[in-house]
């Protein structure tokens, strides 16, 4: 297959392109608008012959023609994807994860594409810390912020292209990612590159709020698997059984990099923080046989805390822009 993969010089969508040229036969092009968030050293050695890049929009309709009518799928992971800059200015959050996927599968309509739409957890809102239930795929929608309120609206752009223009499309929403390649301004970078600065980690208000880690590999494996033999129409949560509160992780990262467990600092809370997110992936594990090859977040994140002190080269360009904002907003 031909495969065109949006935001794949992103951190998910880079791990996707290396995970498909790696372990598959398929042909891949990257379309990235190569925002703050994009970086082509994410895709550096890879076959010329079986991979190209395009700088662009998604919400560039004719150059979404082009490249779809070119293709035989779409795996749609492009987006703007940070809560704290959707707070301080959503509007790209509307351009491009409304609008660009809107125009998306608009031609991959027109074309008969098989689409793959790749979203988060977020948007099923928060849950209680005691709370024995996860979300599923029939948990309702209920997002909290700009950002996972604009996924949840491309979720169900994408919903209603199935039922109404019968688009071939799946839809999956994942819990956190961690791994190499991952911007500096997402919560275990920063505080990797903050120890390795000398900084003290930051966390906001509390630390007691919980996320359900997933190793990056997990998730595109998960992906390729949902592309391949997930039944159209339907949406499949991955998720790894990964629950950690901040704190817990912060304390992981502090341990590992040979300091004082409570040598980091409390800074002002996220507005309108979700306290917690766990995922239920018992259809993808029973429908199709998935299962996370990551079960040991400890050694995951060790690895991860060695990729950034190896490659400083790659993340050192952002780190300080990514500080400077942070500092405004007080954390
Ligand atoms: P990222 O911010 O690292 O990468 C996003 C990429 O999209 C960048 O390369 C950027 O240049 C590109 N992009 C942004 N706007 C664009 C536009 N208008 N046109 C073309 N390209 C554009 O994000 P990520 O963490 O890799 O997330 C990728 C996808 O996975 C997103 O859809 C996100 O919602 C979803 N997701 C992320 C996580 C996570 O933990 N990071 C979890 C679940 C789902
Ligand atoms: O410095 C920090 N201190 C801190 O305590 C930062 C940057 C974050 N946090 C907290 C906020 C969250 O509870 O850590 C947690 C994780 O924060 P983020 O990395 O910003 O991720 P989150 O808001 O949970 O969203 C992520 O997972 C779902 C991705 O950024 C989204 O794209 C994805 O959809």
């Amino acid at each position: 297959m031909r495969i065109l993969v949006t935001g794949g010089a992103g951190f998910i969508g880079s791990n996707f392109v290396h995970f498909l040229l790696d372990e598959t036969e398929h042909e891949v092009t990257v379309l990235d608008k190569l925002t703050y968030a994009g970086n082509l050293a994410s895709l550096a050695g890879l076959p010329e012959d079986r991979f190209s890049f395009v700088k662009g929009d998604i919400a560039d309709a004719e150059l979404v023609d082009r490249l779809i009518a070119d293709h035989d799928a779409v795996v749609h992971y492009a987006a703007e994807s940070h809560n704290d800059n959707s707070l301080d200015d959503p509007r790209p959050f509307l351009d491009t994860n409304v609008v660009g996927t809107f125009t998306l599968i608009e031609a991959a309509r027109r074309h008969g594409s098989r689409f793959h739409h790749i979203s988060t957890d977020e948007v099923y809102g928060d849950l209680e810390l005691d709370d024995p239930e996860r979300f599923t795929e029939r948990t309702p929608y209920n997002p909290s912020s700009p950002y996972s309120s604009t996924k949840a609206g491309s979720d169900l752009l994408v919903r209603a292209w199935v039922r109404s223009f019968g688009l071939r499309a799946t839809i999956s929403n994942c819990s956190n990612n961690y791994g190499p390649y991952q911007h500096v301004e997402k919560f275990i970078p920063r505080q990797i590159t903050n120890v390795l600065r000398g900084v003290r980690p930051r966390l906001y208000g509390s630390g007691q709020n919980v996320r359900d880690w997933i190793h990056a590999d997990d998730h595109s494996r998960a992906v390729l698997t949902i592309l391949e033999r997930g039944r159209i129409g339907e949406t499949y949560l991955i998720g790894a059984d990964g629950e950690r509160s901040n704190r817990t992780v912060v304390e992981d990262i502090l341990r590992l990099m040979g300091q004082p467990a409570d040598a980091y600092d409390h800074v002002v809370d996220r507005p309108g923080h979700d306290l917690r997110y766990a995922i239920d992936s018992t259809r993808l594990r029973d429908e199709l046989g998935w299962r996370p090859r990551f079960q040991d977040f400890e050694a995951g994140l060790a690895a991860t805390i060695d990729w950034y002190r190896e490659h400083e080269d790659w993340w050192a360009p952002a780190k300080d822009a990514t500080e400077a904002k942070y500092r405004a907003q007080g954390r």
